[in-house]
């Protein structure tokens, strides 16, 4: 399989701490973002093969080792699921469903962030104050309902732990973005653990395409 990769990408982030978490990561080559030197406000360059295999060209794309390209973190967590030799990170039957209610509101901070850090790229008289607080909003209820459903956390790892555990973790990287623990308790001790995995250390997120 290939990843088309950066290591400032939380979305790109959440496939990597999947594949480890998975014991699939060995079966993964990784495509590094070439940064152009003048970008713009765009936040991923395209790097050769990435728009050919996924027009949409963002990051995370993979490439299957079937050579199917999936352009989307959500489907390429799932593939990596299915490939999975032990126990997955997706619940089977009914249950998944309360897991993908919670992963969709994880899911949501990411999207946010990444929004934020896009019109932050903007040229500074460009950027939107509203746009941003309506982002920081976003967050911060998002952060108030995983913080409702902490104890939902307990069980088995499962893909909105490691989802959540990417929203936190952009969260604290970013200087530019809340401190997400005040008021919230539950979620940041299970963040406090949570951020102690080995998948967690070895992806922390970073500007240079080292990895
Ligand atoms: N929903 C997508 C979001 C992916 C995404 O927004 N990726 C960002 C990097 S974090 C990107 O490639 N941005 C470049 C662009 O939009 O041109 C996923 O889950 O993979």
């Amino acid at each position: 399989m290939k990843l088309f990769w950066t290591p400032a990408s939380p979305f790109t982030r959440k496939v990597c701490v999947t594949a480890r978490e998975l014991g699939l990561w060995d079966r993964i080559e990784v495509a590094p973002t070439v940064w152009p030197l003048d970008w713009g406000y765009a936040t991923v360059s395209f790097t050769e093969g990435l728009a050919e295999a996924n027009p949409v060209a963002r990051i995370p794309t993979l490439v299957t080792d079937d050579d199917v390209p999936l352009g989307d973190s959500t489907l390429i967590c799932q593939h990596l699921n299915s490939l999975a030799p032990n126990a997955g990170v997706i619940p089977e039957g009914a249950d998944q469903w309360r897991m993908w209610s919670r992963y969709a509101v994880a899911d949501g901070i990411l999207e946010a962030q990444v929004a934020m850090r896009a019109e932050l790229l903007r040229p500074t008289a460009g950027v939107s104050q509203g746009f941003l607080a309506k982002q920081r909003d976003r967050i911060a209820r998002c952060f108030d309902h995983l913080e409702q459903r902490a104890d939902e956390f307990d069980g088995p790892l499962d893909l909105t732990q490691i989802t959540a555990g990417m929203a936190c973790g952009y969260q604290d990287w970013r200087d530019w973005l809340d401190d997400f623990r005040p008021g919230r308790p539950r979620l940041a001790r299970w963040y406090e653990a949570f951020s102690q995995r080995t998948a967690m250390k070895v992806t922390e997120p970073s500007e240079t395409p080292a990895h």
